[in-house]
């Protein structure tokens, strides 16, 4: 399972424009790999024109599935998003039910990996969308954390602070009592510094944004994690 080993992931949002020479970039950076999520106007078309483009080269590419009428054949992994922190079952376990009751039968257990998210930042789409209760204490995000890896035993737990950086310390707290279960962080990050801090806690960091909005600077984000030994 080389997700377990990912220290730094950049994730495109295949509702998003990127071009041909950009995408070069983000694929030959030096990242671990490619996930493809994103919460609005995610369409089949969409996933399967990125994921060709990107299979141009050779890094591990995860569709983080928004919908069930997006999921396509050929990617490495596919991540499943439970919403831990949500208070509409639909987002925890419902769409999940629905897409097992209709491929059950076809399903690759192997390659579908649950991902226990904790969304922490009350702006962002993804929150708003899956009613996620975001007014966390760190004592919360500290049992959300034990909940992902000692009741559900996920592989996965991931701390959501999309489109602002994050409180490092609430990072820091969940990394304290995960010893199994791999802890992603997601949210703002546009420096080398912020990337190194949160990096420090999270077990893999993932950057989203900041590729489409400065993405040379984005870029830099890769060494400044993988050439350090935290
Ligand atoms: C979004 O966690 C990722 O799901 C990354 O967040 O887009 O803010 O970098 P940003």
């Amino acid at each position: 399972m080389d997700y377990l080993k990912w220290r730094h992931v950049f994730k495109l949002d295949p509702a998003k424009e990127i071009s041909d020479e950009n995408l070069r970039k983000v694929c030959q950076s030096g990242t671990d790999a490619i996930i493809v999520g994103g919460t609005d106007g995610v369409t089949l078309e969409l996933v399967l024109d990125l994921l060709m483009r990107v299979r141009h080269y050779k890094l591990p590419v995860v569709l983080e599935i928004s919908n069930v009428e997006s999921i396509s054949p050929g990617f490495d992994y596919y991540f499943i998003p439970t919403v831990l922190n949500s208070s509409n079952t639909k987002w925890v376990k419902e769409l999940h039910l629905d897409a097992i009751k209709a491929y059950g039968d076809f399903m690759d257990w192997d390659e579908l990996i649950p991902e226990g998210y904790c969304i922490l930042n009350k702006d962002c789409k993804a929150a708003i969308v899956t009613d996620a209760n975001t007014e966390l204490s760190q004592e919360d995000v500290i049992a959300h954390a034990r909940l992902a890896e000692n009741f559900f035993k996920l592989p996965l737990f991931y701390i959501e602070y999309s489109g602002i950086y994050g409180d490092p310390q609430m990072v820091a707290a969940a990394k304290d009592v995960l010893n199994q279960t791999r802890l992603f962080y997601g949210g703002g990050i546009t420096t080398i510094e912020q990337a190194k801090e949160m990096a420090t806690y999270a077990d893999t960091i993932v950057i989203g944004n900041h590729l489409y909005d400065n993405l040379d600077e984005a870029l830099l984000t890769v060494d400044a994690v993988k050439s350090e030994a935290f």
